[in-house]
């Protein structure tokens, strides 16, 4: 008899901080459930339902593209690439030899390039830009920015 009335009493004896530490995590509990549910509803992407919208508005922001231009057997494939302003061109060598996409007019250059490696040139102008490779000069190629 002694012993429940100590339990009840020592129930009411819980002091005031910990009851509002009890709300404070039981009402953050509810509040990020009601967050975490009402976002899933809208976005409809945690169960997958509607995942067509989010992709979709995904490409609205453009990002430059990355153009490769493969180095094999002393040719340039493609020997011409047309490109867009603000985007990237590398030269991938796959040859069993050195080479380099240097700029006719001296505009851009990768450098040499050992077999398996590569060499990237942003386009920031608008132009044709004619190439050949350093080591071998009958090796050429065009890349047209629009
Ligand atoms: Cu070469």
């Amino acid at each position: 008899m002694a012993y429940s009335s100590n339990q009840s009493s020592g129930y009411g004896k819980r002091p005031m901080w910990q009851w509002i530490l009890i709300y404070v995590v039981v009402g953050g509990l509810i509040y990020w459930a009601i967050a975490y549910f009402g976002a899933a509803k809208k976005g409809g992407s945690l169960y997958g339902g509607s995942s067509a919208k989010p992709s979709a508005s995904q490409t609205s922001t453009v990002p430059a593209a990355s153009n490769t231009v493969t180095i094999a057997d002393s040719n340039y494939s493609p020997a011409t690439l047309t490109v867009k302003v603000g985007d990237t061109v590398t030269w991938v060598n796959q040859d069993s030899v050195s080479h380099t996409a240097t700029a006719s007019d001296n505009s851009f250059g990768t450098g040499m390039l050992s077999p398996g490696q590569s060499g990237t040139v942003t386009f920031s102008k608008a132009g044709t830009f004619v190439y050949h490779c350093q080591i071998h000069p009958s090796m050429t190629g065009t890349i047209i920015v629009q």
